[in-house]
């Protein structure tokens, strides 16, 4: 009876999922399919983060404003949300050259999670007229930290560790807050104002599937993915 589990579990190890891979190969993709889906939300909505600008405020705007922290419209879409193929090893070729872009305006990151492939760069705009600091917190990546006065209208940072999910904030603005998610391959996208995401032009076969909000938690499944059709990955998250 040993025996029997042990072999069960080298199967298990043997065949499972690899998370993170680095061996991602770009291919032409022939009669790729599609994964869609709905991320929502069940029970009563969750309260939006506010803040209310105390500084800056010709800038950033009088009165209560609320984060992209939490999204979620009133038929339960969640909105930013990431969506990845965790263990994937080929397919479409992942563009390494065009900058991807973050902005800070009116005292905001936008977009709230931005994309850059790993080895590629991000360039930061400020087009607010004053002062933000740009923090992020990594571990695979180096960290930095870097003043963004009035007059520099743009940084450029280059990613070359990764997969990585780094959070972003702004020292002279305390509710600013984005994320730079370094990916290895071309399948990540960001739910939208609906909750929905598309995954287009996946090679047909079983992969991982995650997805996670910073703060509703990861949910991973196993799909499917017929040649030339598309599938449903629909998930929801509740307060636990
Ligand atoms: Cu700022």
């Amino acid at each position: 009876m040993k025996y029997v589990v042990l072999v069960v579990l080298l199967v298990c190890f043997t065949s499972g999922p690899v998370a993170g891979t680095d061996v991602y190969r770009g291919v032409a993709v022939r009669d790729g399919g599609a994964i869609e889906g709905r991320i929502g939300y069940a029970g009563p909505l969750p309260d939006p983060v506010t803040y209310k600008p105390t500084k800056d405020v010709e800038v950033c705007g009088p009165g209560a404003h609320t984060t992209d922290e939490i999204s979620v419209n009133s038929e339960g879409g969640v909105r930013y949300a990431l969506v990845y193929l965790t263990d994937i090893e080929e397919g479409a070729a992942l563009d390494r050259k065009s900058a991807a872009r973050l902005d800070q305006t009116g005292c905001q990151f936008v977009p709230h999670i931005v994309t850059v492939p790993r080895g590629g760069t991000l360039e930061i705009f400020n087009n607010d007229g004053i002062l933000h600091n740009v923090r992020t917190s990594s571990k695979k990546n180096a960290p930095f930290n870097k003043a963004q006065p009035k007059f520099m209208k743009k940084i450029k940072h280059r990613f070359t560790s990764g997969p990585e999910k780094i959070k972003v904030n702004c020292d002279a603005h305390s509710w600013m807050s984005a994320w730079i998610v370094v990916t290895e391959h071309p399948y990540y996208t960001v739910t939208d104002e609906h909750g929905a995401f598309v995954l287009p032009d996946v090679p047909a076969g079983t992969y991982n599937i995650a997805i996670w909000h910073e703060s509703f938690g990861i949910r991973n499944s196993e799909v499917t993915v017929p040649s030339g059709q598309s599938v449903r990955v629909d998930a929801t998250f509740a307060k636990e």
